[in-house]
């Protein structure tokens, strides 16, 4: 069993797709295993992005995952770090396999609807930046 970390960006939030993308994972046979709202500060956002922060596109990603409110999960299951990746698809909406998450509701590369972990490493570390030990038994 892995953990990974998803969350839904503001423009899913905003676009009421929380439901559908939530039941995707659900129907997926994935656990949820901790979840909360919430608006990211700055501070937050460059933790959660450090790998981005010197490239150019960054101003525009900070600005995006800030504006609004994000949802931050904890998702369990068999080789979940990977199976998160498929069901999200390529960054870029344009490119994602029709039926991804991305594919099928997303048309920005810059508003993609949601992150998930792209390695173990990384998805220990981001688990550690938004929950305690205690909230992912
Ligand atoms: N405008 C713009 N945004 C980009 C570009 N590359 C990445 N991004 C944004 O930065 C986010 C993080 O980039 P990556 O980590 O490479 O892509 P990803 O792993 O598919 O996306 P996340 O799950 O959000 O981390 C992406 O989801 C995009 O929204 C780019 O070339 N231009
Ligand atoms: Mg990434």
């Amino acid at each position: 069993m892995e953990k990974t970390f998803v969350m839904l960006k503001p423009d899913a939030v905003e676009r009421n797709l929380m439901g559908d993308i939530l039941s995707r994972i659900e129907n997926k046979g994935y656990r949820i295993v901790a979840m909360r709202m919430e608006v990211l500060s700055d501070d937050q956002a460059k933790k959660h992005y450090e790998e981005h922060v010197e490239k150019p596109f960054f101003p525009e990603l900070l600005e995006f995952i800030t504006s609004g409110r994000v949802v931050d999960m904890v998702i369990e299951g068999e080789k979940a770090v990977a199976g998160m990746r498929k069901m999200l698809g390529a960054t870029d909406p344009n490119e994602a396999e029709a039926g991804s998450i991305r594919g099928t509701f997303g048309f920005s590369k810059s508003t993609n609807l949601l992150h998930a972990s792209d390695s173990l490493e990384s998805a220990k570390r981001e688990i550690d930046l938004y929950f305690t030990e205690k909230e992912i038994f």
